[in-house]
């Protein structure tokens, strides 16, 4: 009996292997998967673009490419996303802002001072309201797999130190295409001009605009600190960077390429989250370095702009709707506590 069960249990495990082998030969089809994204190469979103494309082919057995295309050589945000929805494009990485346009929840993330940290935003983005809002995009033609940090906006600009409110008087910035930022630094008193992240290096240059707002990661990687001067510390909102792709691509995949696209994102997602905090915490003495001239905003001023900011949290909660408001206070409320 001994025998026979463990024939039969052998016999059992080499017909799994054959016919796994056999699912995993039938199921990745050869692919080459265009992957699109605004910053360079040598960006934390460079970087975390490398390693999804690497473990998409692992996985794969090297069926699935994917072509990497940074310093948005396939267009801004906005014209990938549009590429996507028609499928002319099958990934990329973005800004949740940009999508605002196409999917009204969006605007959540963009509410000022929503985190205190990066743990909550994380907490709150990978649970369930996370979640819940990457699955609105369905039916706009997107399929959001998970969210990368693109991390807390501090302001550059050329004119001035921020060292209150009245300081941003007249500041010509630009902001992301994107009415809560629209109507945020407007509220400040910034005269505010949506312009896509592929032109700002210019804009900046030329003095289009006077100045801006990213992370250390991104004042440092797309070199902003050639063309701006004053660097004031404002942590007035978490943007995170989602990673997409196109739903009429994603429909014609198998489940398990499917399971190789959504792995790697969380890989990607894990190591980006990582990689990016770890240079942001050197970014700052490294932009000092280049000579920025860097502020604090005194505690006096940061209420008042967090106070005035707080003006736009009800529009925003009348755009996405009082019960997506109230599900996402609640889980950062609970976040924090835990
Ligand atoms: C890059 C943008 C960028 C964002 C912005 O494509 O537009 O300022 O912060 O990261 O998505």
């Amino acid at each position: 009996m001994k025998t026979f069960r463990r024939t039969l249990l052998a016999a059992l495990s080499v017909a799994a292997i054959t016919c796994s082998f056999q699912v995993a030969a039938q199921d990745f089809k050869p692919r080459i998967i265009r992957f699109g994204y605004g910053l360079n190469e040598v960006s934390n979103q460079g970087r975390a673009t490398k390693l999804f494309a690497e473990e998409v082919e692992k996985a794969s057995g090297g069926k699935m490419k994917v072509r990497a295309i940074g310093a948005a050589a396939l267009g801004s945000d906005v014209q990938m996303q549009q590429a996507l929805i028609g499928g002319a494009q099958e990934m990329m990485v973005g800004s949740t802002a940009t999508l605002v346009g196409i999917t009204k929840e969006m605007a959540i993330w963009d509410t000022p001072f929503l985190f205190n940290n990066a743990k909550e935003a994380d907490v709150v983005l990978d649970g369930p309201v996370g979640q819940k809002v990457m699955d609105k995009l369905q039916e706009k033609g997107l399929v959001g797999l998970v969210y990368w940090e693109n991390g807390f906006r501090n302001l550059t600009n050329s004119k001035r130190p921020v060292n209150k409110l009245e300081d941003m008087d007249g500041i010509k910035l630009r902001v992301m295409q994107n009415n809560v930022f629209l109507d945020s630094f407007k509220t400040l008193g910034a005269n505010a001009v949506p312009l896509p992240f592929s032109e700002l290096f210019t804009a900046l240059e030329t003095k289009t605009v006077d100045g801006q707002e990213n992370p250390y990661n991104t004042i440092l990687s797309s070199k902003f600190y050639e063309v701006q001067k004053y660097l004031t510390v404002t942590n007035h909102v978490y943007s995170p960077w989602i990673v997409l792709v196109s739903k009429k691509y994603w429909d014609g995949l198998s489940t398990a390429e499917q399971k190789v696209l959504l792995d790697a994102a969380k890989k990607s997602r894990d190591f980006e989250r990582q990689d990016t905090r770890a240079e942001a915490d050197k970014a700052l003495a490294d932009l000092k370095g280049k000579g920025m001239q860097v502020n604090e905003l005194p505690a006096a001023e940061a209420n008042r702009m967090r106070e005035k900011l707080s003006a736009v949290n009800a529009s925003i909660a009348a755009n996405v709707g009082e019960s997506l408001w109230k599900d996402v206070q609640g889980a950062v409320a609970q976040a924090r506590a835990g």
